[in-house]
């Protein structure tokens, strides 16, 4: 399927993988770069020497092109915004902040730039500081949202950017995609989809909360603290959730009790303290398969629905 998004990237399939702190490292971004999507290594808050290794492994299972995502609230941000340019990384997209101030030297380095955008201002400064896509994610996605939903979010943003649109939350089947292309996106970012991927190195009990939940299972928590979270229903949100609404947990006791409780989730699977991020659409996600099947079924559906 080629579009803008495909041709700026010389990728076969217009679908990025999100790029999921603590989550999405080189054995999954190499999986989906080799099945002809845009694989994507996160930053999150992890060493440098780590992410270096981790970029390095992806060239040696890939020779497709694939990403970084710097998340910008991290103390590392400087550092891996440096880093990706040693490293010739082909892709960079970032996410929980305004990357204007890297934008020059990545632009310099031939790095594609493609952030995160969760509003149509945003949108339009990324546009004007020189990045070549943005990706407009919906309150539907798993992880730290913004407020606006993909189906209102994602037409706003075409119709006020000439740069291509890049749709991002609640998209997990063909349906997704064809729905997304009819609003002006000439592309899909996928995160929860893939937490179900054979090559997602997650904890087991982690892919099983995902297969398993029902489309009333993602929870948005921490909102009073302004930095709203979506995740899986578990005793530990329902914890939080009592906390937030009683007022027995101050936004900065909140904040204390959430500190690396995404790492728990996926290295331990651990139920009583860990936050499972996932979007929306979790509830539609019954099998765990290999990336390219993912992929694939996917775009055969989308194809039907758009009369390819
Ligand atoms: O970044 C995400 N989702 C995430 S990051 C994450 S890990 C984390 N760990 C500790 C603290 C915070 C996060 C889990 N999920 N999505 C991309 C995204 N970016 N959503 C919204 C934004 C965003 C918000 C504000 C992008 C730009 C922005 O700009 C504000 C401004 O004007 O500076």
């Amino acid at each position: 399927m080629k579009t803008e998004i495909t041709e700026l990237l010389g990728i076969k399939y217009p679908i990025f993988q999100g790029g999921m702190a603590w989550i999405a490292e080189s054995t999954l971004a190499a999986a989906v770069s080799n099945a002809g999507g845009l694989g994507i290594i996160a930053g999150g808050s992890a060493p440098i020497d780590y992410l270096r290794e981790q970029i390095r492994r992806c060239k040696e299972l890939t020779d497709k092109p694939f990403g970084v995502n710097i998340m910008l609230m991290s103390p590392n941000a400087e550092e891996l915004a440096k880093l990706v340019i040693e490293e010739k990384v082909p892709v960079v997209t970032t996410g929980a902040g305004n990357p204007g101030k890297y934008m020059a030297a990545w632009k310099e380095a031939g790095v594609k730039v493609i952030p995160v955008i969760p509003s149509v201002a945003l949108a339009v400064r990324m546009e004007r500081a020189g990045a070549d896509a943005v990706i407009a994610e919906g309150t539907e996605s798993g992880g730290h949202i913004g407020e606006n939903t993909t189906m209102c979010l994602v037409p706003q943003v075409v119709d006020a950017v000439k740069i291509p649109v890049i749709a991002a939350g609640g998209i997990a089947d063909g349906r997704g995609i064809a729905a997304s292309f009819m609003l002006g996106a000439k592309g899909v970012q996928v995160g929860t989809r893939f937490l179900a991927a054979e090559e997602c190195r997650i904890h087991p009990t982690y892919k099983e909360l995902v297969v398993k939940a029902k489309d009333t299972d993602s929870v948005v928590t921490g909102r009073y603290t302004g930095h709203p979270c979506r995740n899986v229903r578990t005793k530990f949100t329902k914890k939080l959730a009592a906390g937030e609404k009683d007022g027995s947990l101050t936004p900065d006791e909140f904040e204390q009790l959430t500190l690396g409780s995404l790492r728990k989730a996926v290295q331990e699977g651990n139920l009583e303290e860990g936050s499972f991020l996932c979007g929306a659409i979790a509830g539609m996600i019954k099998e765990v398969k290999p990336a390219k099947e993912i992929i694939e079924e996917m775009f055969a559906q989308a194809d039907k629905l758009l009369g390819k």
